[in-house]
């Protein structure tokens, strides 16, 4: 059975390495975090994702699954570290570089390289592959190097990661074929072998994709706001075209894929690239539009007080990474006009510079309730919950509540043209 050292521990690095040591092969993960390296030789997790601990606990008992600050030699080596973005938009791929560095001593020939980490194009044959060569290693004929971008929504991790298509870029066929016999062991969805920049573009396209398809969402807003039709009825029969899926508008896109996989083909392509430019563009200015719907609303009351419900980035998770809802609450927060509130059942206090607030807190005497994020508790809410309002009106950015009733004035951000300021 093969060896495999896997380089980084996060949110794909765990997963991954815990799926090859169930599935029988000895996995070494390393992490620069000793803290994160002790949990793990103890059988435990520090990332909260669906059957993870379980799954840990029982390959590291069973001395599949071992931690370590340091790589070791093995058959497969597995990238998989952080490539943040800088504030230029440009790429930090300076953790994928360290990672291949550390792994020049442990190299032998014929060990296969993976990069998972998803990447700008082009960084496979014009960065990684080159540190290998710089340290005597042939990629063409000595060592098996490839891009296999992951594709896991969070919360359906450990599932995905067997059942979804894996795409492996080869930087040559060879490399290709032996990454892809890696994924095949453990993956029962298919295993596509392609070129390297095929597989990076692909990654960065996938998500390209949603981007520009919500921009589109959140365009049709706008104009629906301006000519007084409901952009949600719009959409659901529009989407009765069998070959049309509009997106749903909402308060922006948040997380870390979507809102910056864009930037790095743009990086690369500047010149080229005025649509995925403008999309971004579109999406990161849907909180400005969501604070001046707030700021209509709120233009008669002397000081109004806004409850803001749900801060990460989509519902049901606690990710408050890249979230328009943060920077929501920030805007209003900083205007001294409004006394906002808080309120998140996914979030715990310490995962924001502010104070959070109880839903009891939060909505009385509220003037306003902003749903920020589709958590399915925000679904189940009923006009009941909004008895303590000062004037009961709900702004739902997310198009999730279902509110009957005459008590509760809802706005939905599809659906604003009948807006009508407040009058106490
Ligand atoms: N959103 C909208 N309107 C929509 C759909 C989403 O405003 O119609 C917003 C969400 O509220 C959220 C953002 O977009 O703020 C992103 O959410 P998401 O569920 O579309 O995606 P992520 O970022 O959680 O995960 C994506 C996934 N990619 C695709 O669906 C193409 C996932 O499969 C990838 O593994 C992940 O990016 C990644 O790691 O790249």
């Amino acid at each position: 059975m093969k060896k495999i050292c896997v380089i980084g521990l996060g949110y794909i690095g765990l997963p991954t390495s815990a799926i090859f040591a169930k599935a029988g092969y000895e996995v070494v993960g390393m992490d620069v975090s000793e803290r994160v390296v002790e949990s793990l030789n103890k059988g435990e997790v520090h990332i909260e994702e669906v059957g993870l601990p379980e799954l840990v606990k029982e390959v590291v008992e069973a001395g599949k699954l071992r931690g370590s600050t340091t790589p070791e030699e093995a058959d497969v080596f597995i990238i998989a570290v952080p490539t943040p973005i800088h504030e230029d938009f440009t790429a930090n791929i300076d953790y994928v570089v360290s990672a291949t560095k550390s792994i020049v001593p442990y190299l032998k020939k014929g060990n296969v390289v993976i990069v998972e980490s998803t990447i700008p194009p082009r960084t496979m044959d014009d960065v990684v592959a080159p540190i290998l060569m710089e340290n005597g290693f042939d990629t063409q004929n000595d060592i098996y190097l490839a891009h296999c971008p992951e594709r896991v929504l969070p919360g359906r991790i450990l599932i995905e990661l067997i059942e979804n298509t894996r795409i492996v870029g080869g930087t040559t066929p060879v490399a290709a074929k032996k990454a892809g016999d890696v994924y095949r062991a453990v993956v029962t969805g298919d295993v596509i072998e392609t070129e390297a920049l095929t597989a990076e573009m692909s990654k960065l396209m996938e998500n390209t994709f949603r981007d520009v398809n919500i921009a589109l969402a959140n365009e049709l807003a706008k104009i629906s706001q301006k000519l007084g039709v409901n952009a949600h009825a719009v959409i659901e029969l529009a989407n009765k075209h069998p070959r049309v899926n509009i997106h749903q508008p909402g308060p922006g896109v948040g997380g870390h894929c979507l809102a910056v996989d864009p930037y790095f083909i743009v990086e690369k392509a500047q010149a080229e690239s005025p649509l995925i430019q403008e999309s971004r563009r579109i999406n990161n200015s849907m909180p400005d539009f969501v604070v001046e719907q707030i700021e209509k609303l709120t233009v008669q009351v002397a000081k109004p007080k806004i409850a803001v419900f749900g801060l990460t980035y989509k519902g049901n998770i606690d990710d408050v990474r890249e979230s328009p809802a943060i920077e929501i609450y920030e805007k209003l927060a900083h205007n001294p006009r409004f006394e906002v509130h808080a309120y998140d059942p996914h979030v715990q206090n310490e995962q924001v510079p502010f104070e959070l607030s109880s839903f009891e807190e939060a909505v009385k005497g509220a003037h306003v309730v902003a749903i920020l994020a589709d958590h399915n508790e925000f679904k189940q809410l009923t006009a009941d919950d909004f008895s303590s309002m000062a004037s009961p009106v709900v702004f739902d950015t997310k198009n999730c509540t279902s509110l009957a009733g005459d008590f509760v004035k809802l706005y939905r951000i599809g659906d604003l043209s009948m807006l009508q300021p407040i009058q106490l």
